[in-house]
């Protein structure tokens, strides 16, 4: 009460709120007035913070911890009631008719859509220094990294959906990042820094989570800071924050207003994805799906969550992604004693969810409305034993993006569309000591995986498109065995869809597997080459180029490097390899015009 006469009437409401919710422990000691007086205002500057950033306050937060911790306590079930079972949705094979039927329809549908990167986690299960988008890159071919790669694919996509649908100038593809402290200044240092990779910074909206209040015990006691007892102790809340900052940012309502209609929600480190983009929003679109989850066949047991149909005793069903730390004990209790295994197909019956969702806007700004956002939470507490009375460490509200379809009527259309993994899914997650302990068989997701993934994809489409590529050998990089295929790369704007890259590849052409390709132009045309070494060929827009001939060079050959040795810089040591670039033919045409590389 001392204090009070520091506050503003509204921090007045708040500290009685926070009486009245029993936690005056994070007052009681304050020393008299006069003394410590800026770290007490400073304290419910961040009250106020916490109060406005979540949806409903923290009375509102306060109240769900403690229904969600006793629940934890009691071992309450939050599938109780429900039973699992495979669901039913489009499954999609790159590169045939139906899939190039609906890669078309999604290009045409590209210019309604909006993309959102969810990128305000540090990625401790990489232990990577830097924010992941930024410094790591998707391939060390040409060393793009994560950020170019997708606002040059966005911006690839706008160029493509206004030339098919004959449109006289561009509509601007809006591009949302969801940043936090961990991540804000560094991505829009990067962007700054690199003239947004050639988006208008207009285009792009930077919108930065808030940590939550963190809870000491099972009645939510909020936890003051160890390390100052004039704060609040925050950690993240998980990236199903996108959508209520996306909701209370006006973001959405500007989106309507603008005419978009579909919102692409996606994760930092996944090289592939734009290869199942355009395909995965034509079936959005075609088949009027309000939530749309992209998925991949999923071996039993791998880290990522499965698509499942949950069937309530009361009647209701719904499709949402399962964690794969519950879908396996939820298995067991209902009739699947062996759990989440593999069946004949050699994969889980349940889809892998890889987070990739697409929302048709209307619906889901409808939804948003009435909820603000606020996403079904869960709590994963470390207790200090059997009791659960007591926590080993300050624990907090979670929540995740693919749990929105949790509160939806029976009547919303969700659906989910399965893609191979090879063209979809490589993320980089995991550090080299983890991946090289992921069970044989499953995937690695590591920075070795992640770019050796790549290489493989490009190199299988060209295959598809009719150039003889050779097959990959094993290898082993900080102790996972990966197959490497020829390092191929090209620019979002060469290939951005299979039907881009068929129009560019003619004749009979040929790849050795110790082969690198590097294409960085839009007019680059194969006919009849023959490579076996290293070329790049880099255009400007207006030139058009024709490749062929024999190209023979002793290349860019792969050098080991140990994750350990600490000499070599950190984003090189984590993929465990690097180019010995020896000898290769490099190219470049910056004038406009028409030209021949004839090898
Ligand atoms: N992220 C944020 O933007 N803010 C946060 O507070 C936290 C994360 P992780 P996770 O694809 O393999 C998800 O940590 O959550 C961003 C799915 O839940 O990489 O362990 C972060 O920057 C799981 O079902 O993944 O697992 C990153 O871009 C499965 O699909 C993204 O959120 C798994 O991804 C994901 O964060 C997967």
């Amino acid at each position: 009460h001392k204090n009070l006469s520091l506050l503003s009437p509204d921090q007045i409401e708040l500290a009685k709120m926070l009486v009245a919710m029993e936690q005056s422990h994070l007052f009681t000691n304050w020393p008299e007035p006069g003394v410590d007086d800026g770290e007490k205002k400073a304290f419910f500057d961040q009250v106020t913070r916490l109060n406005s950033s979540y949806p409903g306050g923290l009375a509102s937060y306060i109240k769900t911890a403690r229904g969600l911790l006793s629940d934890s306590k009691t071992g309450k079930n939050p599938f109780d009631g429900f039973t699992p079972s495979v669901p039913t949705g489009e499954n999609l094979s790159y590169g045939d008719e139906t899939f190039m039927k609906f890669e078309e329809a999604g290009v045409k549908e590209a210019q309604n859509a909006a993309f959102v990167l969810v990128a305000g986690g540090l990625g401790e299960r990489l232990g990577y220094n830097g924010i992941k988008v930024n410094t790591l890159c998707f391939q060390t071919t040409t060393g793009a990294c994560f950020l170019q790669h997708y606002i040059e694919n966005v911006l690839a996509l706008q160029e493509a959906s206004c030339k098919v649908t004959g449109g006289q100038s561009e509509r601007d593809i809006p591009f949302a990042i969801m940043t936090s402290d961990d991540t804000h200044a560094r991505t829009m240092q990067l962007l700054e820094s690199n003239k947004y990779f050639g988006m208008k910074p207009a285009q792009i909206k930077l919108l930065k989570q808030e940590k939550v209040a963190c809870l000491e015990d099972n009645d939510a006691r909020l936890a003051l800071d160890p390390q100052n007892k004039f704060r609040i102790q925050t950690k993240p809340h998980g990236h199903g924050d996108v959508h209520a900052l996306l909701y209370s940012s006006g973001v959405l309502e500007e989106w309507q207003r603008g005419g978009v209609r579909w919102v692409l929600f996606f994760q930092d480190t996944n090289g592939l994805l734009f290869k199942a983009i355009p395909a995965s929003l034509g079936v959005s679109a075609t088949k009027g799906y309000h939530v749309n989850s992209l998925a991949v066949p999923r071996k039993a047991k791998e880290a990522i969550g499965g698509i499942t149909k949950l069937t309530h005793t009361d009647g209701r069903s719904m499709v949402i992604n399962v964690e794969y730390n519950q879908l396996d004990p939820l298995l067991r209790a209902t009739g699947n004693p062996d759990g989440d295994v593999n069946c004949e197909t050699g994969y889980s019956p349940f889809p892998g969810n890889i987070n990739q969702l697409i929302m048709e806007l209307g619906p889901y700004f409808e939804e948003l409305k009435k909820t603000g956002g606020a996403i079904k939470e869960f709590v994963n507490p470390k207790y200090k034993d059997a009791s659960k009375t007591a926590f080993k460490s300050s624990t907090r509200l979670e929540c995740m993006m693919q749990d929105y379809p949790k509160t939806l009527p029976p009547s919303a259309r969700v659906g989910f569309t399965v893609m191979d993994a090879w063209v979809a899914y490589a993320p980089v997650k995991n550090n080299p000591e983890d991946a090289a302990k992921v069970p044989k068989g499953n995937p690695y997701h590591s920075a070795t995986s992640g770019e050796m993934a790549v290489y493989r994809a490009n190199s299988l489409i060209l295959r598809n498109a009719g150039v003889q590529v050779e097959d990959p050998v094993q290898q082993e990089f900080n102790g996972q065995e990966v197959e490497v295929w020829p390092r191929v790369v090209w620019k979002p704007k060469w290939g951005l869809t299979f039907a881009d890259v068929k129009k560019k590849v003619a004749g009979s052409s040929s790849i050795s597997q110790k082969s690198t390709l590097a294409l960085k132009g839009r007019n680059i045309f194969i006919e009849n080459l023959s490579l076996d070494g290293a070329l790049v060929v880099e255009s400007g827009d207006g030139a058009e180029v024709k490749v062929g001939g024999s190209v023979k060079n002793k290349g860019w050959a792969i050098e080991k490097v140990d994750y350990k040795d600490t000499s070599v810089p950190e984003e090189i040591r984590i993929r465990g390899f690097r180019f010995q670039k020896t000898e290769q033919l490099e190219k470049q045409y910056t004038e406009p015009g028409k030209f021949e590389l004839k090898a």
